[in-house]
């Protein structure tokens, strides 16, 4: 039975940057509740009525994968891994994006599935790209046109984007070929638990798996899961391996041990993330405390990185640009925009960063790393980081 735990209010696509804030566009902006359930059947947490994915995934998608140093280096190391391990004839991604992932194998072993046109462009004179959303009509058409199965079946971020798991699993079984393997990364339930990392629920993230859920989801379709890995990535995701019930692939000791994990953590009591919601709200209140009393002494405060995450921060928190002067973002076609429902302008780092700034919020949390490497002369120079991860806290 799906019950909910968490209520993050109304909010915009967390894709939906406005191009500017005339009456009329701001008249047309979608919103939807953000309300957040736990399924003690069979352990999934989605999101409790899930937007239509015609309206998030258009010609117009934001997100470029390989903006971060971070993420094309872990495409790259897992490509590789993935290609000396299992020798691979055929790849499917699902979910290819720009690219970032697929770019890694030879050209003409490779299969791009891309709805958003934008994206698909990017990929087309590279490497055969579909640019439809996946489902089992989609699977059908491939294997008729390629006559062969395929090997190995990628998708990072994406299968917890597809409301319809039936289609995404119906065609993932029609396609995969008798040995063949399913490598999916999505977010980890622990981890968004773990460190109250509420944003990563937004509109987008229709589900936010745990092993446990996987594990019961994947039987429905003939399918098993036999490894999973911890990775770092999007801070804090599973790396799942999925293969045929028949196929020659042992279960994993290390997937016993992350079972084992998930629940001592109780990720299958609905108790779990009611105690997480009122963590969440706590967060909420020590955000705009903080933030209004660096207000209050006249401090300028910026936000780096445009994240679909900061959509949920900025609208739960209703932070607006009397908290947050503007946001820095290096993918070019966010510069120039409008954060979706906050409406605070969106500029290049080249210019916003700056010693006229005095704290900048991490919405870009997960890359702390990579931008506190980056930033060492807003750092020498005063400037500080805020971060909402796990607590709120001044870098
Ligand atoms: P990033 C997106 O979420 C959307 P977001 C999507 N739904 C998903 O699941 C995850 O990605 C995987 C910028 N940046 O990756 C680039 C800088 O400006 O955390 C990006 O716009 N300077 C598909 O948006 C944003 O920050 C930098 O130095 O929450 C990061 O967005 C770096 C490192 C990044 O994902």
């Amino acid at each position: 039975m799906k019950k909910i735990f968490l209520k993050l209010g109304k909010q915009p696509l967390a894709n939906s940057f406005l191009q500017n804030l005339r009456k009329k566009t701001l008249n047309r902006e979608f919103f939807y509740n953000l309300n957040v359930c736990f399924d003690s059947k069979n352990y999934l947490v989605s999101i409790s009525k899930p937007v239509n994915p015609r309206s998030q995934y258009t010609n117009k998608y934001a997100h470029r994968a390989s903006e971060s140093k971070t993420m094309r280096e872990a495409f790259k190391k897992i490509a590789k891994k993935l290609n000396n391990k299992f020798k691979p004839k055929i790849i499917m991604e699902i979910g290819s994006n720009d690219g970032v992932f697929l770019k890694n194998f030879t050209r003409k072993k490779v299969i791009a599935i891309e709805p958003c046109k934008n994206l698909a462009e990017i990929t087309k004179n590279k490497f055969k790209t579909y640019d439809e959303f996946w489902n089992l009509k989609l699977a059908n058409k491939i294997l008729k046109k390629q006559k062969k199965k395929v090997d190995l079946i990628f998708s990072a971020n994406t299968v917890s984007h597809i409301p319809n798991l039936d289609q995404t699993f119906l065609g993932i079984k029609k396609v995969l070929s008798k040995n063949g393997i399913l490598v999916i990364e999505d977010p980890s339930l622990f981890e968004v638990i773990k460190n109250n990392s509420y944003d990563q629920f937004y509109d987008e993230h229709v589900y936010v798996f745990s092993t446990i859920a996987i594990d019961k989801l994947v039987k429905k379709y003939d399918l098993r899961l036999f490894h999973v890995e911890n990775i770092s990535t999007h801070g804090g995701s599973n790396r799942y391996y999925i293969c045929k019930n028949n196929a020659n692939f042992k279960r994993t000791k290390g997937l016993n041990n992350v079972f084992k994990k998930e629940l001592n953590y109780k990720l299958n009591k609905f108790s779990t993330f009611n105690k997480f919601s009122s963590r969440v709200k706590k967060s909420k209140n020590d955000l705009i405390k903080l933030l209004t009393k660096l207000k209050k002494f006249n401090k300028k405060i910026i936000s780096y990185g445009a994240t679909y995450k900061s959509t949920t921060v900025f609208n739960y928190c209703r932070l607006n640009n009397k908290f947050i002067e503007y946001v820095t973002d290096t993918t070019k076609n966010k510069q120039g925009k409008f954060t979706p429902g906050t409406h605070i302008p969106i500029i290049s780092p080249d210019v916003g960063i700056n010693n006229t700034v005095d704290y900048a919020f991490l919405g870009a949390w997960n890359f702390k790393k990579e931008i506190l490497n980056k930033e060492k002369n807003y750092l020498k120079s005063g400037g500080k980081f805020i971060t909402h991860i796990p607590k709120i806290k001044i870098i």
